[in-house]
């Protein structure tokens, strides 16, 4: 197996991170909020409690029959712990599931689910 140094690093700092074991990157916040109703829905944004990988994350949406609602890729904010994805579908009046997954910079995996409704 060819020497990866970087990886090896990246194991380390891992292992030897002081951060205790609970510092995932939980939701903060998400717009839409988790469970509210709105009149507009032009993006998906989930803040979480600390730095996440946009290229490790996922953000899904579908609509109330299970149809997945197309997103563009997930962004980080200025904040590094922000990601945002613009919806690209002309929503419907409905209720919606926004199902995520994200990677912090500690490479913890966390994942959540959750509803809100596009008021008519
Ligand atoms: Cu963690």
């Amino acid at each position: 197996m060819q020497f990866r140094p970087a990886l090896l690093l990246l194991a380390a700092a891992v292992l030897l991170s002081p951060l205790p074991a609970f510092a995932h990157a939980q939701l903060l916040k998400a717009v839409p909020g988790v469970g509210t109703t709105v009149t507009t829905a032009p993006s998906i944004t989930l803040a979480f409690s600390e730095p996440v990988e946009p290229a490790f994350c996922g953000i899904a949406l579908s609509d109330a029959a299970g149809k997945t609602v197309p997103l563009g890729k997930p962004a980080s904010a200025a904040d590094k712990a922000t990601l945002v994805a613009a919806v690209k579908a002309r929503l419907a009046p409905g209720t919606y599931t926004v199902t995520w997954h994200a990677v912090s910079v500690d490479t913890h995996r966390t994942q959540g689910t959750f509803a809100f409704t596009l008021a008519p």
